[in-house]
């Protein structure tokens, strides 16, 4: 859930260095740099691979810009038209230079600490490349979708492809387990959740399911709230990520049977940190940890977080673990 970022001097540092984000994504000894520092402050047991969801669109041939406090910025597009511009077959040669930071980390990572990797699901990345950015209520990408949903199936379509081949070329480079982010999944109502957030991810996991047998694939359907039961067992992923508002006791008895679950403390507790973050933190662990689980935040850390409160959540939990 995003350990590297702006909540760090060192990673402030980099990025300054690297002129631009998309800079530092494609840059590998900045890209596995900027990974490595949170590992070496607070040795997590595993490391997320520095890159952006974004560098999908990137790869196809819509351009991508990361503008200083705006977030992304792509050229939009609505119809089939431009859709038949982009380019399904630049994904590994673009994107070489992700795959070589994924091979260096592979080696300068501890033994111990596992690789994962990642990539944004379909219907989020639709969300940015038809509104051309970040939006509250991905009006762009729904009004594709429901006005003529088979049209926007064929951008789902190749976006699934593109997600394969994304994902297969991060295993084949020593990548150990892949999330997979729906960052914008609960805004969907459920017959358009089934079409576009669950059967995209279905067909990416059975695709790599017969190529990478003994990798580990996690979603993360924020927002899907009672629809992640479902969604757990109609995909079949190996665990299930949940946001913030997710109750622990409520997927201890619904969701922990199907398979391992992740999360889940509000990133705004480790702003706030103190007693309240401990409690809450406890609570999640006392509630889950009796079954398959991986401790984690229910959403990305955010850059006003001081490095001290994550440096004591991490003690916390590991501590419990012994
Ligand atoms: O320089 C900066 O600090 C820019 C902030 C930033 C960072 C640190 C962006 C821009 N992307 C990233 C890295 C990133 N993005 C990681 C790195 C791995 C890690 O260290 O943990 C990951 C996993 C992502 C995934 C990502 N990007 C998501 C899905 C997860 C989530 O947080 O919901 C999404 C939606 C994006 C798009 C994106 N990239 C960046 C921003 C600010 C955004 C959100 C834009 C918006 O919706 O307005």
């Amino acid at each position: 859930m995003r350990q590297a970022g702006r909540y760090l001097p060192e990673y402030r540092a980099t990025r300054g260095k690297a002129g631009g984000f998309l800079n530092l994504c494609y840059t590998p000894a900045l890209a596995e740099e900027v990974t490595l520092q949170p590992i070496r402050r607070f040795g997590f047991d595993a490391s997320i691979l520095f890159s952006d969801i974004l560098v999908v669109p990137d790869a196809l041939g819509q351009k991508v810009a990361f503008q200083e406090g705006e977030g992304p910025v792509l050229e939009p597009f609505t119809d089939l038209k431009a859709l038949g511009k982009l380019d399904l077959t630049k994904i590994r040669s673009h994107l070489a230079p992700v795959y070589e930071t994924v091979e260096r980390l592979s080696k300068s990572l501890p033994a111990e600490t596992t690789l994962i990797g990642f990539a944004g699901a379909p219907w989020t990345v639709a969300t940015y490349m038809v509104g051309g950015r970040g939006s509250p209520d991905q009006g762009a990408a729904k009004a594709w979708a429901y006005r003529a949903p088979d049209e926007f199936q064929v951008l789902i379509d190749l976006l699934v492809e593109a997600t394969i081949e994304h994902l297969s070329a991060q295993i084949e480079a020593g990548a150990e387990v892949i999330q997979i982010f729906d960052t914008w999944a609960g805004s969907l109502p459920p017959l358009s959740f089934e079409r576009f957030a669950l059967q995209p991810v279905k067909k990416i996991w059975a695709a790599l399911l017969a190529k990478f047998p003994d990798v580990p694939v996690i979603a993360f359907p924020r927002g899907a709230g009672a629809q992640m039961v479902n969604y757990f067992k109609e995909t079949g992923i190996s665990a299930i990520s949940m946001d913030t508002g997710v109750s622990p006791a409520w997927a201890r008895e619904a969701l922990q049977p199907l398979g391992c679950v992740q999360g889940n403390l509000d990133p705004l507790l480790l702003v706030a940190g103190g007693p309240e973050m401990r409690a809450q933190a406890e609570m999640i662990l006392a509630t889950l940890s009796g079954g398959p689980f991986i401790f984690n935040l229910g959403h990305g850390i955010v850059p006003q977080t001081p490095p001290e409160h994550v440096a004591e959540l991490v003690k916390l939990v590991q501590e419990w673990k012994s």
